[in-house]
């Protein structure tokens, strides 16, 4: 056993590194391709499943290429003919399991069971959690449980020590013309505790066994062995060479540390420091957790990988300034807060103006109504019952918000996976945003309620200098009359040296126009006013709309990355 060095999270417990494995997958999921995440699901779901069943029990396969002696090592540690070696090949279709255990006894009826089919004699008590669990998750259907012996003393010659709840299989071939073989024996090469590489001289150096299988364990130095059978037709200096060579073999591999044993099933020679290992192992009950903790790491440094390491980035302020700012072009808002200060200024001529002529400023247009807008428009609360009548979201509008949109995810996602910034993008898309947008200038109060007092006050002052004005006339109609009558002229005061309603008429004219005058300066300045406030608003609007649609998508992307980082790392100290 090696030491390792403890990283930070290497304290996790094991049941701790599968759960922060799956949050990562979760995290990840439609995010990160699926051949990241298959596997890395797969390896959760094993986990759990092999951490539920017994960890009394130590899964031992025999693994290897057809020929390579697996059956006829797997009856030399059984001390008895269960497999039937061959010399036909492929031999051996079927998985096939020995139990020695004075556990087994309890959890399985004993006595040596040869053939096809699940095995449950009658009276068979099936404990869960026991080995017939285990196995029966392995879909391992033929299963021998050694005889178990009256005393704790009469176990067959080599096996006294070996009441410890190893579980050996003996596995079909991954090589031959059998693919079915393959595939039953890769289904149990990810899910046994420990592996037992079984290569013969002609085989060891196969491409494809160290690339296809043994590349891939270089995590689980702890749960492999590697065993050249066929030793007793080598002499002792080429049985040297072969070891030395396998085990360099395997050092290039990643599997510089696993022991490399040199076995003959047909001499014997071997097979007692085989066993001893395989009992200690078993007797150790490290072996599945090991193996797991394995996968787990392996899994979680592929989701790394993908992923990425480190805190997730900061979105910078600027960036969705500058979304906002393109947004509100986009949405017309300028022409809005330009139509709200022609319509103040409007409305305030049509208040304050000079009454005979105020009805020309009438006349024209509001520019708000025009857009659709304005006072008493749409429903304060319920922007989605109204449409504006600004210029639909054309083209050139909508390419230049989805620009925006997307110059804000690849600001925000920069530093990110790739597929992550794809996943960003689709999430923070930019259909809809024109009817979004429009909803919310919809929304938005842009008049205030009641008009500003000063233009009542003025518009009052304006008729009652009308009214002077009319008497001032009325009284001249009447003196012009008086003198058109020859009757006797009525003495008309003189104020200033000129006929009162001569002062009355024109100072009338002349003081309304000068109000008129004032109520259009004092108009202009509130219509500025009115037209800030309003773009005020509109921004405020266009923020909501771009909080919802794109910085809070965009912020959640950003979170599951930051939840799967951190998952795969704790899962792979
Ligand atoms: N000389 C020698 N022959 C062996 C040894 N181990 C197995 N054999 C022979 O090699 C042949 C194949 O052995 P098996 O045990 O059937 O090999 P296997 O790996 O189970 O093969 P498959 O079931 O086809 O995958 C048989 O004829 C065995 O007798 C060994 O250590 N030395
Ligand atoms: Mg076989």
């Amino acid at each position: 056993m090696t030491a390792r060095r403890r990283s930070p999270g290497s304290g996790l417990d094991l049941a701790a590194r599968i759960e922060a494995l799956d949050d990562a997958v979760v995290a990840a999921r439609g995010r990160l391709s699926d051949a990241v995440l298959e596997p890395a699901t797969s390896v959760v779901e094993r986990a759990r499943a092999r951490m539920a069943l017994s960890g009394d029990y130590t899964v031992v396969a025999l693994a290897g290429s057809t020929g390579s002696g697996k059956s006829s090592l797997f009856n030399a540690l059984a001390g008895a003919d269960l497999a039937v070696p061959g010399v036909r090949r492929p031999t051996t279709g079927q998985p096939m399991a020995a139990v020695w255990s004075a556990l087994a006894t309890t959890d399985m009826p004993t006595g040596a069971v040869r053939g096809a089919g699940r095995y449950a004699p009658p009276g068979a008590e099936v404990r869960s959690g026991g080995a017939h669990a285990l196995l029966d998750w392995l879909e391992v259907d033929v299963r021998h449980v050694l005889e178990a012996p009256a005393s704790g003393t009469d176990w067959p010659p080599g096996l006294a020590a070996v009441a410890t709840g190893l579980v050996l299989l003996d596995l079909p071939d991954h090589d031959s013309v059998e693919t079915a073989h393959r595939v039953l024996a890769e289904r149990l090469y990810e899910r046994v505790d420990l592996l037992v590489w079984v290569v013969d001289p002609q085989k060891y150096a196969d491409a494809a066994l160290h690339v296809r299988y043994l590349r891939p364990l270089a995590a689980h130095a702890d749960v492999v062995v590697l065993v050249l059978n066929h030793a007793d037709r080598l002499s002792a200096d080429e049985r040297g060479r072969c070891v030395a060579d396998l085990a360099r073999l395997a050092a290039q591999d990643g599997l510089g540390t696993v022991p490399v044993l040199a076995t003959s099933a047909r001499t014997g020679e071997g097979i007692a420091d085989l066993r001893e290992r395989l009992v200690d192992a078993a007797r150790r009950r490290a072996a599945a957790t090991d193996r797991v903790r394995a996968d787990v790491r392996t899994a979680a440094r592929s989701v790394l990988a993908a992923c990425g390491a480190g805190p997730a980035p900061l979105v910078e302020r600027d960036a969705r300034r500058r979304l906002v700012d393109e947004l509100e072009q986009a949405a017309g808002i300028p022409a809005v807060a330009e139509a709200v200060r022609r319509s103040a200024t409007r409305r305030a001529h049509v208040a304050t103006g000079w009454p005979p002529t105020r009805w020309l400023a009438s006349m024209r247009a509001d520019p708000l109504r025009r857009l659709g807008l304005g006072a008493g428009r749409g429903t304060p609360g319920r922007p989605d019952l109204s449409r504006t009548s600004l210029p639909p979201f054309g083209p050139v509008a909508r390419s230049r918000a989805s620009s925006a949109v997307r110059a804000y995810c690849d600001a925000a996602m920069s530093g990110t996976p790739d597929s992550w910034v794809l996943s960003a993008r689709a999430r923070a898309t930019a259909v809809g945003l024109g009817d979004a947008l429009d909803q919310a200038v919809a929304g938005t109060r842009l008049v205030a309620a009641r008009p500003p007092a000063w233009w009542r006050t003025l518009g009052w002052l304006q008729w009652a200098l009308l009214v002077v004005v009319v008497v001032g006339l009325g009284w001249l109609g009447l003196l012009a009359g008086a003198s058109y009558a020859r009757l006797p002229e009525p003495t008309t005061p003189i104020w200033w040296g000129v006929p009162a309603p001569t002062v009355l008429a024109i100072g009338g004219v002349l003081a309304g126009v000068l109000v008129a005058l004032t109520g259009r300066l004092l108009g202009a300045v509130g219509a500025r006013r009115a037209a800030s406030r309003a773009r005020r608003h509109l921004r405020l609007a266009v923020e909501v709309v771009v909080g919802e649609r794109v910085v809070d998508p965009v912020s959640a992307e950003l979170l599951a990355l930051a939840q799967c980082r951190d998952g795969a790392q704790r899962a792979a100290a």
